[in-house]
């Protein structure tokens, strides 16, 4: 437990631990690859509260998740292009604002919204 604190959050068999600083969503699937993890993919509303928790603690502003729409246009998956098991949309969103928003942030109030790939967002890690 100590070593997650005060970055890293367990829940289940998950660890989620956020790197501290923003990155592009390429550049964070990269550091988490590299750290032997991936960006996270909440598949439950307890999963969803301890990333919203990590994104209130670090105060950086919103964090990228792993599901994308990118082979998908509209149509949000995990990567591999599993379907969805849950999702906490803020209202009236994904919107594809502009029609260039692939990728997902989780805000501080743990909903989350499509944005464009190139955003730069706090990186978490699932592990
Ligand atoms: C933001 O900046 P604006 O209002 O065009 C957001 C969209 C949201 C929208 C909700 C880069 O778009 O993803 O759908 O607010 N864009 C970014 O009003 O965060
Ligand atoms: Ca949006």
């Amino acid at each position: 437990k100590v070593e997650l604190f005060p970055n890293g959050r367990g829940v289940g068999q998950k660890v989620f631990k956020t790197a501290g600083f923003v990155k592009h969503f390429y550049e964070a699937q990269q550091v988490c690859a590299q750290a032997g993890g991936q960006l996270p993919s909440p598949r439950s509303a307890i999963e969803k509260e301890a990333l919203q928790q990590l994104v209130e603690a670090e105060d950086k502003g919103a964090a990228f998740l792993s599901i994308t729409a990118f082979w998908t246009e509209g149509t949000f998956t995990y990567p591999g292009g599993e379907p969805l098991v849950y999702s906490n949309w803020a209202p009236g969103e994904p919107n594809n604002d502009g029609g260039k928003e692939h990728c997902v942030e989780i805000l501080a109030n743990g909903k989350w919204n499509d944005i464009p790939c190139g955003a730069k967002r706090l990186v978490i890690c699932e592990f």
